[in-house]
């Protein structure tokens, strides 16, 4: 059977599975944004639906300054005794904890802290005993591994370097598997960017010696101009019908030399054991965007309706807050059918909480739209954004200069601003659309003429990673500046993808 990769498209890096009978669960870094660890619940693999995130609460997503790219990432989940275990790291605050629940859609526990320094922390639970794995410095980068006590948090043994990977820079992103006698431990090497693979090695104990696979790396696209790039940091799982199959991030960059502004994004590939006894991912090491492999039997969920008329009780599982939510003022309620946003006087490009709640972008081809009532106090605005971090993002919004309400379009690249105004617009209410392409963004606006009136364009590569740095992907997000606390009506956000099989057609030749 076919499916198409990415299986999870936009900013959702990091992947790692697990599973409970015939029910598949994945997690993802998040970063700044919150709620953090988005979860996911499959029963086939191909197909997800975001059920919940892992945090939710104060007490476990601490970081209120923090840039975009801090925050919490590279996240694992595991089953044990009927019971799910995501362990993180928290960059702000903290360092490594992991959140235990019973219900993966539910709520899950306070924060279990462990001393262990690093990042890309791995739980591995082995007759009676939990190790701790994870990536550090201390004696040189590589491996480090202690046993905790899985109540507590607290260390059963000193931590070890138990490998230093097949040689390529950071590895990074370690998880412990036991497959006939063997402790398998998978790693990221190579750097998050083009070099990017996974690598494998074995031992009969888990603290090793490891050997290393003689077919390493058994992940990569380094070197190549596949349509997608920068294939690691991944996960794997045996399905309930004796398969293998790895979940990894990826990037599907744009134009020559590479760029990329989707973010890194979840895949899926078939795993095959070699005579020898070592996994290989994909075909020897190669994945595509369709992929022709033995799937279990496909489970397809619902299709998410493209509009948001905020009619529902409670915001949508995909809106997301920059940091702490808690200091964003918000309400569903106060006028029925639209989502009241309250100003913030941190702006976009600002750290800190902007009034901002944004939905990842995650098709290349696509656009957003929403109406928006608002009557701005001189220098207040509120619109739309496409967001990349603070120093890069374009904003479509309505403001006050000089006693003037305008339509202004606001690029903000690195260190540069540029401002674009209209002509003095009459009125409260506005609708606001930008059009997404794999090389462009178009930001127009509509008043009582309904008229779409082009107010600018800009470039998709001025805000990819290449360029803003960080981890993190794109988003569309409504925001609204204010130091006067004027309230942001918004209303019937679309966000339409046009055509997955025409990007299929672009990105599937390469370099364009
Ligand atoms: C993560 C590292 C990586 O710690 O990127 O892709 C970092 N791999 O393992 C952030 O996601």
């Amino acid at each position: 059977m076919k499916y198409n990769n990415p299986i999870i498209p936009g900013f959702y890096p990091d992947p790692s599975i697990c599973r409970v009978g015939e029910d598949y669960y994945l997690v993802n870094s998040s970063f700044a944004y919150t709620p953090g660890i988005p979860i996911w619940h499959s029963k086939d693999l191909v197909h997800w639906k975001q059920i919940g995130y892992c945090l939710t609460r104060e007490a476990q997503l601490q970081f209120d300054e923090s840039v975009v790219s801090g925050g919490v990432w590279a996240p694992t989940i595991r089953h044990h005794d009927g019971r799910f275990y995501m362990v993180t790291t928290n960059q702000d605050s903290g360092g490594h904890f992991y959140v235990w629940t019973d219900d993966p859609a539910g709520e899950w526990s306070d924060p279990i802290y462990v001393d262990q320094e690093g990042i890309d922390p791995s739980l591995f639970f082995d007759d009676g005993k939990v190790y701790f794995t994870s990536t550090g410095t201390k004696q040189g980068m590589g491996i480090y591994q202690c046993e905790i006590d899985i109540e507590t948090g607290l260390k059963l043994s000193d931590s070890r370097l138990i490998w230093t990977g097949s040689g390529g820079k950071f590895p990074e992103g370690p998880h412990l598997y036991k497959v006939n006698g063997y402790y398998y431990l998978m790693c990221a090497e190579g750097g998050t960017e083009y070099g990017h693979m996974e690598t494998i090695a074995r031992s009969k104990s888990p603290y090793g010696p490891y050997e290393a696979s003689p077919h390493n790396p058994i992940l990569t696209h380094r070197s190549s101009d596949y349509p997608i790039q920068a294939t690691g940091h991944g996960d794997l799982v045996e399905t309930q019908d004796g398969s293998w199959w790895a979940v990894f991030l990826g990037i599907r960059p744009v134009g020559y030399p590479y760029r990329h502004h989707l973010g890194r994004e979840t895949f899926l590939a078939p795993v095959q054991w070699t005579d020898d006894g070592w996994p290989m991912i994909g075909d020897n090491g190669v994945v595509g965007l369709e992929m022709e492999a033995g799937t279990l039997p496909s489970v397809p969920w619902e299709e998410e309706t493209a509009i948001d008329n905020f009619d529902e009780s409670a915001l949508r599982m995909n809106w997301n807050f920059i940091r702490n939510p808690k200091k964003v003022e918000w309400s569903l309620q106060e006028r029925a059918g639209w989502l009241a946003l309250r100003g913030s006087d941190v702006r976009l490009s600002e750290k800190g909480t902007p009034a901002f709640i944004g939905t990842r972008q995650q098709h290349f081809d696509c656009e957003i739209s929403t109406k928006l009532e608002f009557n701005p106090l001189e220098d207040d605005e509120a619109g739309l954004v496409v967001f990349m971090d603070q120093k890069y993002h374009y904003a479509i919004g309505l403001t006050q200069v000089e006693g003037r309400n305008v339509i202004s379009l606001r690029r903000q690249v690195g260190s540069i601003s540029d401002i674009k105004h209209s002509a003095p617009f009459e009125g409260t209410v506005v609708e606001f659309r930008i059009q997404a392409l794999p090389e462009k963004y178009s930001f127009s606006y509509r008043g009582a003429d309904q008229v779409w009136h082009l107010l600018g364009e800009s470039e998709t590569h001025l805000i990819s990673t290449e360029v803003a740095g960080g981890f993190t992907g794109v988003f569309f997000g409504m925001y609204n500046f204010s130091t006067h606390r004027t309230t942001a009506y918004f209303d019937r956000i679309v966000l339409q993808t046009r055509d997955f099989s025409r990007e299929l057609e672009n990105f599937g030749q390469g370099v364009l």
